[in-house]
């Protein structure tokens, strides 16, 4: 690993010592070598300038993956701009929200949507709006080729100073964005090189969203801290992952990735035979998964555990068991604790199940703009509740058995039921809803719907799911609505979710 602490200082040093080191390649055959990471960083970075951007500055991207959008991601790095993804699946109505609580000085967006989205941008009181293609074409791709380099290195900044905002929905419906520092990425990301054993002969294959701190923080910072390569896949395709694991010595997926993997009658011992470490995370890897993977391949994942807030926390050990069904050890410098619900207090029994709290350089700097919400997440001594229910056994291990807050995960993406049942109680005809997770063969979870309607209302699953579908991304839509005369409720009047989802375990499961 680089001596540099900062996540972009880890450029420049690569780019120095090392300008021809290989730091990106694209099936289609692009290629950049870490002189040509700076260089095109420090075009967008120009860009970015010249759109008014100065460190502290807020920029929200919402464009396809591409070498041009890690480049992006890096300028904003270089110059001290506080990165804000947006989900390249949310409605304009999700984006407008965003655009308001974070109030970019630039929003970047895909050049066809630029006329939707560009009145909401002004609206919203943000100064510019530009482009960026999937193919490195746009806007910002022009100013990027026009604007002078910088000549000189940039600025140090601190590694207190904001790097990202990331926005990951609450309990309340409301989205709320992360407040993370340079700090927190380059601890984390260091710790990760070091665990993980990676060097500057790593490969990571590397087929996830760049909007999420999986994809973005755990494999690009990781890769940027060793001075390693990666191969950039748009998007996560199980037969070209399949295909292009041989160029490779890392993955990085979610469990659906691995249960699609695990579908391809080629996936064997030969295909994963360049790979040396595996890594699962952001949804439970069922231990069946695990133990699949393991048969056919003879590789055992390494399952971590990590979240918006906190970027990584824990993972089974490089050397030394990797237990399936546990998120391992907490990882050097973090710390996990599992405290009572009923009585506040840290347990110190092994084994007791409770809510998992977390303390460390990764965890983020409190929630933009919202003191109260920092408050409620954040005990007096520090520590950061992370909604899930955990235990600790005697050996360190720890295991997530369930979660405090009501939220469903899918495919890796988190969809919280509040956010969903506001908006289908909104619609004609709904009395009320409750969205609960159900196993689902692919997903994990499978987002669904018990709608009551309102007296004499003629709703249709179909209709409901077309109406949500302006609203909110598609991978909150509920993959199911069931319309049911009413919901179960206990003595309290609280709608009792555990009873709908006993009543429809099986509704995904295969007959
Ligand atoms: C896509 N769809 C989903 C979905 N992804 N529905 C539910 N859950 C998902 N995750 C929808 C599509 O919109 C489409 O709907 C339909 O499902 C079929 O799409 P698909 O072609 O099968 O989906 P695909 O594009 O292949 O995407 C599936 C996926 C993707 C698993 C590859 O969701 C993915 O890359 N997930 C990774 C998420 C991730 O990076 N999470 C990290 C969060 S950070 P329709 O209606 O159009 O047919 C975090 C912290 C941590 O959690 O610890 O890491
Ligand atoms: P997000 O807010 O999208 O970052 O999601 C974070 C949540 O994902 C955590 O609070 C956990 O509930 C869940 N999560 C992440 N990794 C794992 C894992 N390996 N096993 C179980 N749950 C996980």
């Amino acid at each position: 690993m680089s001596p540099a602490t900062d996540p972009y200082a880890w450029v420049e040093a690569v780019a120095r010592t090392d300008p021809g080191r290989p730091f990106l390649t694209t099936p289609a055959g692009q290629r950049l070598t870490y002189a040509m990471l700076r260089d095109g960083s420090g075009g967008y970075a120009a860009a970015l300038g010249a759109c008014g951007v100065v460190p502290g500055d807020r920029v929200a991207v919402q464009v396809e993956k591409s070498p041009d959008s890690v480049l992006l991601y890096v300028a904003c790095l270089r110059l001290g701009a506080v990165y804000v993804p947006i989900n390249t699946a949310s409605t304009p109505h999700e984006v407008d929200y965003v655009l308001r609580d974070a109030e970019p000085r630039l929003a970047v967006v895909r050049p066809p949507d630029r006329e939707l989205l560009a009145p909401l941008a002004a609206a919203a009181g943000v100064g510019h709006v530009e482009t960026l293609g999937a193919l490195g074409d746009g806007s910002l791709t022009d100013l990027a080729q026009r604007a002078p380099l910088p000549t000189s290195a940039p600025a140090a900044l601190a590694a207190s100073s904001l790097a990202a905002i990331v926005y990951t929905s609450g309990t309340t419906g409301r989205a709320k964005g992360a407040m993370l520092t340079r700090g927190n990425l380059s601890s984390n990301a260091a710790t990760l090189a070091t665990a993980w054993h990676f060097t500057n002969r790593d490969v990571l294959l590397h087929a996830l969203p760049l909007f999420h701190v999986h994809g973005l923080f755990a494999a690009i910072n990781t890769v940027l801290a060793s001075g390693s390569g990666l191969v950039l896949l748009p998007t996560f395709d199980a037969a070209q992952v399949l295909r292009l694991l041989p160029q490779a010595t890392v993955f990085m997926g979610v469990p659906t990735h691995y249960t699609r993997l695990l579908q391809l009658a080629g996936l064997d011992r030969e295909a994963a035979a360049s790979i040396r470490l595996f890594v699962s995370g952001s949804a439970p890897l069922l231990a069946e998964t695990h133990r699949e993977f393991e048969r056919r391949t003879a590789h055992v994942i390494v399952e971590r555990y990590g979240m918006t807030e906190t970027l990584m926390n824990a993972s089974n050990p490089y050397a030394g068991v990797r237990l399936p069904g546990s998120v391992g050890l907490p990882l050097p410098g973090v710390s996990l604790r599992i405290v009572n619900g009923d009585t506040g207090r840290v347990e110190s029994d092994p084994d007791a199940t409770g809510h998992l709290e977390i303390k460390g350089p990764n965890v983020c700097a409190g929630y933009w703009r919202d003191e109260a919400k920092t408050r409620r997440e954040f005990t007096a001594d520090g520590w950061f509740r992370s909604g899930d229910l955990g235990r600790i056994d005697r050996n360190g291990y720890v295991y997530i058995v369930g979660r405090a807050k009501d939220l469903v995960i899918t495919g890796g993406y988190n969809v919280y039921p509040k956010e969903v049942e506001a908006e289908l109680d909104a619609l004609p005809g709904v009395l009320e809803s409750a969205v609960i997770g159900l196993p689902h063969p692919d997903f994990g979870e499978g987002v669904t719907a018990i709608v009551v309607a309102e007296p004499g209302a003629d709703l249709s699953e179909a209709e409901i799911i077309r109406s949500a579908q302006a609203r909110l991304a598609r991978y909150k839509i509920p993959k199911r609505v069931l319309i049911v005369d009413e919901l179960p409720r206990n003595t309290m009047g609280k709608v009792q979710k555990n009873v709908l989802r006993n009543t429809y375990a099986a509704l995904y499961q295969p007959a």
